[in-house]
């Protein structure tokens, strides 16, 4: 039986800048497959002069690094597209995205060694569960900074998150991050699969595809307090979340509790990695009256998080109201998340 499987960090209960491997998110198009890590095996092959089969174990033998960074779906968000705001919490909106600290071997090893011909723009990459995912990765990220990651947050892989091990291409798509990979071919041109011509294309206004837009853009969210919460009267609050760019390093994050007049600068209070999640925080006194509070973020190159008028200009929104999280209207969200604070405490998700 095919299970589709979908499920969603719980950012309103976590802090830091790590997901746990139990709460990092999933998306199995087809279904986890059960795996034998004695029986896999990694093959790289296509205009290389040397074809190389790699099993766990032996692939565990070569030199390994580990960074952080986020996996996030191209989905995440989506509702967000909505002509209405989504009644949903921050892991309904949000919860496509995760943090971890990877471990694997890095991809330039493997390419060389397999002695990959320049002609190779591309590299195709394919997963061993049930429609053998595949996507067209550009030889060139590969080099920069590309992983077949064996290891998250110290741990082997979960099931969920590829084992026994994926591809990690740290700020790009989540859907790239191809899961229980078992096959590298070197070739010329992309393969124009359907998962990058169709189901993770996104679409502008007057309906033309953006094919092949692979960074995550410059994002941030509030994780709480946010929609669901309740304030427990006046006083002194902790407005806390997580920022994060597929481009570098977030280099300013700022919050406004009046929805948008004011903005201050938060403090980020964690580790500032390129390509992974950035925490920020920021001390708030709420003097009881109403309240819509936001987050704004920069990133190493200068890239600014859009506002929602800005970016539905430039990406249109749904004409009926979306109803339902799992609806994706659209791809690459990264537009300000607000959530509204009533007199009474209650906060709830609102358009600014
Ligand atoms: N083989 C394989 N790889 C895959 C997928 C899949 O269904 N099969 N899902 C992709 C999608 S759509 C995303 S967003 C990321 C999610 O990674 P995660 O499940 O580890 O969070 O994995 C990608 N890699
Ligand atoms: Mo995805």
């Amino acid at each position: 039986m095919l299970f589709r499987s979908h499920a969603r960090t719980p950012h309103h209960q976590l802090n830091g800048s790590i997901t746990p491997n139990s709460l990092h998110f999933s998306i199995n198009h087809a279904g986890i497959p059960a795996i034998d890590p004695a029986q896999h095996k990694l093959v790289i092959h296509g205009m290389v002069k040397q074809p190389l089969e790699f099993t766990l174990e032996s692939l565990s033998k070569y030199p390994m690094v580990t960074r952080m960074a986020f996996v996030e779906c191209a989905g995440n968000s989506a509702p967000m597209f909505s002509n209405q705001p989504f009644q949903g919490t921050v892991q309904a909106l949000h919860g496509l995205a995760s943090n971890s600290e990877w471990t694997g071997v890095r991809l330039s090893t493997l390419l060389d060694e397999a002695g990959i011909d320049p002609k190779a723009k591309w590299v195709l990459a394919e997963g061993a569960d049930a429609h053998y995912l595949s996507r067209s990765i550009p030889t060139k990220k590969m080099y920069d900074d590309a992983l077949v990651a064996i290891y998250q947050n110290g741990e082997r892989l979960m099931p969920g998150n590829g084992y026994p091990m994926r591809l990690l291409v740290p700020g790009y798509q989540g859907n790239m991050n191809v899961k229980f990979l078992r096959r590298l071919k070197a070739v010329e041109q992309p393969a124009y699969t359907y998962f990058e011509t169709r189901a993770y294309a996104q679409i502008l206004p007057g309906g033309r595809i953006q094919r092949f837009h692979f960074p995550m853009m410059v994002k941030s969210f509030i994780s709480s307090p946010s929609h669901g919460m309740q304030l427990r009267g006046p006083g002194l609050n902790l407005i806390t979340g997580v920022a994060y760019s597929g481009m570098g390093r977030i280099r300013r994050v700022a919050v406004s509790a009046d929805g948008g007049k004011s903005w201050a600068d938060a403090a980020l209070t964690g580790p500032v990695e390129p390509q992974s999640f950035t925490r920020f925080n920021m001390p708030w006194q709420w003097n009881g009256q109403p309240a819509v509070l936001m987050s704004r973020a920069w990133d190493e190159t200068g890239a600014v998080q859009p506002l929602r008028a800005e970016f539905v200009a430039q990406r249109g929104e749904t004409k009926e109201p979306v109803t339902n999280a799992l609806a994706f209207p659209n791809q690459h969200y990264n537009s300000i998340t607000a959530w509204g604070v009533a007199p009474n405490g209650e906060v709830k998700h609102v358009y600014a």
